[in-house]
């Protein structure tokens, strides 16, 4: 029997949020949706999709052939350069009712030509080449902006829009709300333990090895200790690397492997293309000092108990704290068992 099994709560360092994690409940008589999971048969190109070669966008412009990643401005961005001419007139004063004008810029990032490969089905090098088009852009909008944000939302259930494998690129002036999080509690973290806080992490989390689900010579996979959605991990990498734009080619065909580990691993788990929303947090570009920084990805997957059935972060969620029955350990059993061979390809986990 594990340690954790009893009542307990979890704090996460990069947040200072609070998990309620009650592994006594993974019995309970379960009543929620068990819907049948929609087969995938998509075609290798379809000509309604905006991100195919060659296809006309929603702004009427036009795919070039490309047949490796594409990268295009996103042509319904949440955020724009435009300065507002009313900017100077905003009310700075009231602290209950502060706003501050935010720009920046959206971009959207095809993976590949392919209309029906998703992360786990494209080879290694074709996922580093996924990684490079990640960097380069990191590196050409950090330039201008101080928070760029790269990620992917995949799956309908994550609210992604077109199936076509793609990401976006989100860079704006303010820091978001994570990443401000996460600069002061790893800031914090430095001045009081001397330490980088992932870098400490890192070590315990591999002389540990059981929330461990896959490592290489340069990146550890685990789900963390704090994990609030089921099968939620996070990626670290383990060299001083503060920013997605500092990584070298070895560190980036290191991630493309692991990459393609975990995201096949996590199709295996229900033997569905598994959805998520998943990110990078690099250190803001503009810091006189950003050694308390540490290059991560978020996974954050909403799947529970099969193919159809997911978490729901309501009720407690939205008025408490996040609160788990699977506990992190067990996830990470789990996604340690999963083959490394695509389900597509046939492996035992059926
Ligand atoms: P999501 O699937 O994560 O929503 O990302 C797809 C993005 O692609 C979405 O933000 C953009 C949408 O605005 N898009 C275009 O910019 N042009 C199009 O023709 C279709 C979709
Ligand atoms: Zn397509």
């Amino acid at each position: 029997m594990s340690q954790f099994e009893f009542t307990h709560r979890r704090k996460n360092p990069l947040t200072g949020n609070w998990v309620l994690v009650s592994p006594h409940r993974n019995n309970r008589p379960w009543l929620g949706a068990t819907e049948k999971n929609a087969p995938s048969n998509l075609p290798e190109y379809d000509n309604t999709c905006p991100l195919c070669p060659g296809n006309h966008r929603a702004n009427d412009s036009i795919n070039p052939a490309y047949d490796k990643t594409f990268v295009f401005t996103n042509d319904f961005g949440a955020l724009t350069s435009q300065v507002t001419e009313h900017s100077a007139t905003l009310n700075h004063d009231n602290p209950l009712f502060e706003i501050e004008q935010a720009t920046g810029e959206c971009r959207v990032i095809c993976f590949s030509p392919k209309h029906n490969k998703t992360l786990p089905e494209l080879s290694v090098a074709e996922i580093n080449d996924v990684v490079n088009t990640w960097k380069l852009n990191y590196i050409e909008l950090s330039a201008q902006y101080a928070c760029v944000h790269i990620f992917e939302n995949k799956g309908e259930v994550m609210g992604c829009s077109q199936p076509h494998p793609h990401g976006q690129v989100w860079a704006h002036n303010h820091l978001s709300t994570e990443i401000q999080l996460e600069e002061d509690n790893q800031r914090n973290y430095q001045q009081h333990h001397g330490g980088n806080l992932l870098g400490d992490y890192v070590k315990h989390e591999i002389a540990d090895g059981e929330r461990v689900v896959y490592q290489n010579d340069h990146w550890l996979v685990v789900v963390p200790f704090w994990a609030a959605w089921p099968f939620e991990t996070l990626l670290v990498c383990k060299d001083d690397v503060r920013h997605f734009g500092e990584l070298t080619d070895v560190q980036s065909t290191a991630l493309a492997q692991a990459i393609k580990i975990l995201t096949t691993r996590y199709d295996n788990v229900f033997n569905c293309s598994f959805p998520y929303s998943m990110g990078w947090h690099s250190a803001p570009s503009k810091l006189d000092d950003n050694s308390h920084w540490r290059l991560h990805g978020h996974f954050y997957p909403p799947l529970l108990r099969s193919a159809t059935v997911k978490k729901h972060m309501v009720g407690y969620e939205m008025l408490a704290e996040s609160q788990r029955d699977l506990s992190p350990e067990t996830a990470a059993k789990i996604l340690q068992n999963a083959s490394d061979i695509h389900y597509s390809q046939g492996n035992n986990n059926e």
